[in-house]
């Protein structure tokens, strides 16, 4: 027995009125499960949507510009049993859709990678040519750079292109209207192919490549009572993009100290002053306005590297991680340079409010140039933070305490912070952070600098 199911746009997280650029199928068609029906394009990548069963394409809802949200009808499909497997397997085909580009910036900025990939990609063909497929995803994984574009291809190109295990998004595309050809992805594989032979070392420990024992692999509950629990959305997107930032990145860390006895004083006057309000002026207030004015400073800290070109940021956005119960996310206060304290310190406590709220819009946490991590609040004296890609630096904060410092005469007691900078080394040098570091404690230590 047949029936005609509704096949509809599954969760693509808080993505809405996404249009429709490719349909890779047509009335009539038969579907595997989990073939690519449609593409759409976000503002990140592209989204392919799956087929949640196996069927034929009665009728298609959609066609290429029509805009879909989550739960937009796409086509009628029909398929082989009614029953059970009808309601659950949309719930894979939702999970595998999923783009979940909703919460921390890093992640917003990771999914692009992801989120191009079929859901459902065959895994690269077994032939004899294998091993040298398999060395050449490990080179196309280890380039960072997409065509960023979208990719315009048709659906067998797109099937070759999965075949082959090339990412098509990072494929130039030169046939007319830059459409991808055949040839596109031939010449792509080719040429990620022969650099697979120029570095004849992939995999084998040589040095250019990762050659890595497998990961330990211990049943836990041999030991005592274990539970699994999955990761959280957040934790899952932002571990990975923390997992490709600190790969990919060549980070240092410079420690300093900055000496906020006379700031501390300031701020708790300024405090006492606000009392009434609601909004309470923290450290970490002072800590963004320092980290603005250090940017104009150092322009080379607002930057981005995009293949061979450094872009300059001429604005002035910035980041604060914020501890969730669901994870990290970093909101992004803009135009930080611009704002006085009170604003700052009243933004900060909204965006840190909506972030344990799980509340954050997209946009809340894009455009960041620098990011601050601060710890202060809890504890430790130093620490390395993984720096935000596409950002080059990041802030991290430690707790500040009151130590015995030599004045020249005396021991004199004095509040000192902790200050920890990572800073991108293909794009920084030691001495630059090192002056980076060294002017953020001197504003940090008398404020009035920042007028200067
Ligand atoms: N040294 C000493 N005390 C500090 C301090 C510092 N560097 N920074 C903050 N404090 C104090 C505050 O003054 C406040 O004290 P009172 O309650 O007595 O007034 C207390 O610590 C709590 O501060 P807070 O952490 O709530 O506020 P904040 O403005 O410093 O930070 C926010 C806000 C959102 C950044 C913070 O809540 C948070 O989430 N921090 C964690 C960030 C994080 O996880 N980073 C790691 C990222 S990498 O995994």
């Amino acid at each position: 027995m047949s029936q005609v199911i509704e096949v509809k746009v599954p969760d693509i997280g808080d993505y809405k009125d996404v249009p429709v650029i490719d349909i890779l199928i047509s009335p009539g068609d038969t579907v595997e499960h989990e073939q690519p029906l449609v593409t759409l394009e976000s503002d990140k990548a592209t989204i392919d949507i799956p087929s949640p069963r196996a069927g034929t394409v009665k009728e298609l809802k959609v066609q290429s510009g029509s805009r879909v949200s989550e739960g937009s009808l796409i086509l009628l499909l029909e398929v082989e049993e009614a029953g059970k497997q009808a309601e659950s397997q949309p719930e894979s085909a939702k999970s595998a859709a999923a783009p979940q580009a909703t919460q921390s910036t890093q992640a917003a900025e990771a999914t692009s990678e992801k989120e191009t990939k079929p859901a459902s990609s065959p895994a690269p063909s077994t032939s004899a040519t294998s091993a040298s497929v398999s060395q050449a995803a490990a080179i196309e994984k280890s380039i960072a750079t997409t065509t960023g574009r979208p990719s315009h291809a048709s659906p067998s190109v797109r099937q070759l292109a999965r075949e082959l295990g090339a990412d098509i998004q990072r494929i130039a595309g030169n046939g007319p209207k830059g459409r991808i050809t055949k040839e596109d992805v031939q010449a792509y594989v080719k040429q990620i192919l022969s650099q697979a032979q120029a570095a004849p070392g992939m995999g084998s420990g040589s040095g250019s490549g990762l050659s890595l024992v497998p990961w330990p692999n211990v049943d836990f509950a041999k030991f005592g009572p274990v539970e699994a629990k999955p990761l959280s959305r957040i934790k899952k997107i932002s571990g990975a993009a923390l997992h490709r930032n600190w790969v990919m990145i060549p980070h240092v860390t410079n420690h300093e100290e900055a000496d906020i006895t006379q700031l501390e004083a300031f701020r708790v006057q300024l405090s006492q002053e606000q009392k009434n309000a609601e909004v309470k002026v923290t450290l970490l207030a002072f800590l963004i306005k320092a980290c603005a004015a250090a940017l104009k400073q150092f322009p080379s800290f607002n930057t981005s590297l995009v293949d061979d070109n450094l872009v300059y940021k001429q604005y002035y956005n910035i980041g604060f991680a914020a501890d969730t119960p669901n994870g990290l996310v970093v909101p992004v206060i803009k135009n930080a340079d611009q704002k006085g304290l009170l604003d700052l310190a009243q933004e900060m406590a909204e965006l840190a409010k909506l972030a344990r709220e799980g509340k954050l819009k997209p946009e809340q946490m894009q455009g960041g140039c620098f990011s601050i991590s601060s710890l202060g609040g809890i504890g430790g004296t130093h620490f390395t933070p993984i720096i935000n890609a596409p950002e080059v630096a990041i802030l991290g904060v430690s707790r500040s305490s009151m130590r015995a410092v030599w004045d020249g005469q005396q021991f004199v007691p004095r509040l000192i912070l902790p200050l920890s900078l990572s800073y991108d080394h293909r794009v920084i040098d030691g001495a630059e952070a090192a002056r980076f570091n060294a002017y953020l404690a001197k504003v940090l230590a008398d404020f009035r600098r920042i007028l200067l």
